[in-house]
């Protein structure tokens, strides 16, 4: 009898460890376009929405606060700011490790930083990040914005006309104004226990300059302390990332 008991306590505990469902990994993988071609920078060789060829020097944003959304509702958040470089395939693929077991079938994530979490120490001290500084001369008073959410630079040759100019796309939080935004996907149901996802991301860059309005970089010179231009940023940005590929791989 004493046998018994314990062998069946020993079946007990074992089938308790086979069942416990364990933590696994996310990765957000981005790839950058333009019009369906791979980002190649410094390269005078795209055309924008209003007639101009231009090319893309710099291409530094933030995603920040990623949300994986488990089909009940549950929210496993990771709160961290990540910047993406375009030059640096490192800053890709962003990683969440130790993400809960679960059944999910949304994520959502922020492009650029929300105004609760745009403060000075939500990132850390990093000369890259401290070069994502936005001016305080650009705040409103008593407002704190600390970090620009995205710079996205280069030269256009307008109208063809082989007069190259300068333009900077900076998004950020003008006079303290929250011009970031939530990017929301709905996904395949999958399971996060002892595996990784990958989810790629498509990032079309173009629609920074279209959809809904044409952006004219001509039209633009001053666009920090501009709301009118931060608005079409984020109306424009919108459309910029897409849900690609999900792949599960067990671990
Ligand atoms: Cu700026």
């Amino acid at each position: 009898m004493k046998n018994f008991l314990g062998l069946l306590l020993t079946t007990v505990v074992l089938m308790a460890c086979n069942k416990k469902p364990e933590a696994g990994n996310f990765t957000l993988n981005l790839s950058h376009e333009v019009d369906g071609e791979r980002l190649a920078l410094d390269n005078m060789r795209y055309s924008s929405p209003a007639g101009h060829t231009y090319e893309i020097t710099k291409l530094w944003y933030y995603l920040s606060d990623i949300r994986l959304i488990e089909t009940d509702g549950t929210i496993q958040n990771a709160a961290e700011g990540f910047l993406v470089k375009a030059e640096d395939t490192n800053t890709q693929s962003i990683s969440l490790n130790d993400v809960a077991a679960g059944n999910y079938n949304k994520i959502q994530f922020q492009f650029g930083i929300s105004k609760a979490n745009n403060v000075e120490d939500y990132l850390v001290a990093t000369v890259d990040n401290q070069s994502m500084f936005w001016p305080e001369q650009m705040e409103a008073e008593g407002e704190k914005g600390d970090y620009h959410y995205m710079k996205l630079e280069g030269n256009y040759d307008s109208l063809k006309t082989g007069k190259l100019n300068p333009y900077i796309v900076h998004s950020g939080p003008t006079n303290g104004a929250d011009n970031s935004f939530i990017i929301e996907f709905p996904l395949e149901e999958f399971e996060i226990n002892n595996n990784s996802a990958e989810l790629n991301i498509k990032v079309n860059l173009k629609e920074w300059l279209q959809n809904p309005t044409v952006y004219d970089f001509k039209d633009w010179k001053m666009v920090m302390m501009n709301q009118n231009a931060q608005n079409i940023y984020k109306a424009n940005g919108q459309s910029v990332f897409s849900a690609g590929q999900l792949t599960i791989s067990e671990e």
